[in-house]
């Protein structure tokens, strides 16, 4: 467990966040993240969903040797909408959806040293989860994606580019369908990062792939 960053850490967390779990990968879950790791992420969510998700006992465990690995390099480990998950492992924070618990429920669960983040997509959506007291927001779908069955609107950038014109600080992480080759105008909008699931953990070299991207990631949080 890391102690929790604040606001301004929390931006840098978010460049380069892995999102991922069992489904995702072509090779095992755990040689994948330590690939991610050596080639930069900067933040991993575990997301066990889909078809052919781990549950029970398998689940748990998967999540526990993630975590570890996170925990060897100093990689905050969140988990996706699981809070008894979160609360058994004592994961660094959590990442929530409009359909889970609101944050402030969330919170009192959890404690206030942990990470939590919100999906949004209107600034409605936004100031409610501010209200309730979320650390970052992830917003998206930016682009098509293939990752999740159920995503909302492709919206492209246009929700960070409303969330900055109504001077909405929070930190912000753009997710969905995300490369290195559509990534820029995502950072140019306003957000502090990129969430990716297939374009780390759906690539043959996976170190080189998310060398790519931090490299990348580095050169336009920059500008
Ligand atoms: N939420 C919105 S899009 C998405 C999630 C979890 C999937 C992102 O996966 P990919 O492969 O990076 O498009
Ligand atoms: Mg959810």
């Amino acid at each position: 467990m890391i102690t929790k960053p604040d606001t301004q850490h929390i931006r840098q967390y978010l460049r380069l966040y892995l999102v991922m779990g069992s489904v995702n990968c072509n090779q095992p879950p755990e040689e994948v993240l330590k690939s991610a790791i050596a080639g930069g992420i900067t933040l991993f969510q575990f997301r066990e969903k889909g078809v052919g998700a781990l549950t029970g006992q398998a689940y748990y465990k998967l999540a526990e040797r993630l975590q570890q690995i996170c925990h060897t390099h100093q990689i905050p480990f969140i988990v996706n909408d699981d809070v008894e998950l979160a609360i058994a492992l004592n994961a660094d924070g959590i990442h929530v959806g409009q359909e889970d618990a609101p944050a402030d429920q969330i919170r009192a669960r959890l404690g206030d040293d942990k990470i939590i983040g919100v999906s949004a997509h209107s600034v409605a959506e936004a100031r409610q989860a501010i209200e309730d007291g979320a650390d970052y927001l992830g917003i998206g779908p930016i682009y098509p994606t293939i990752s999740k069955a159920d995503a909302q609107a492709v919206q492209g950038t246009s929700t960070i580019t409303a969330l900055k014109n109504h001077h909405i600080e929070i930190p912000l992480v753009g997710i969905g369908g995300i490369h290195a080759g559509n990534a820029e105008p995502i950072f140019t909008a306003g957000a502090d990062g990129i969430a990716v699931i297939s374009a780390i953990a759906g690539q043959t070299d996976i170190e080189q792939a998310t060398q790519q991207l931090n490299t990348l990631t580095r050169r336009l949080i920059a500008n």
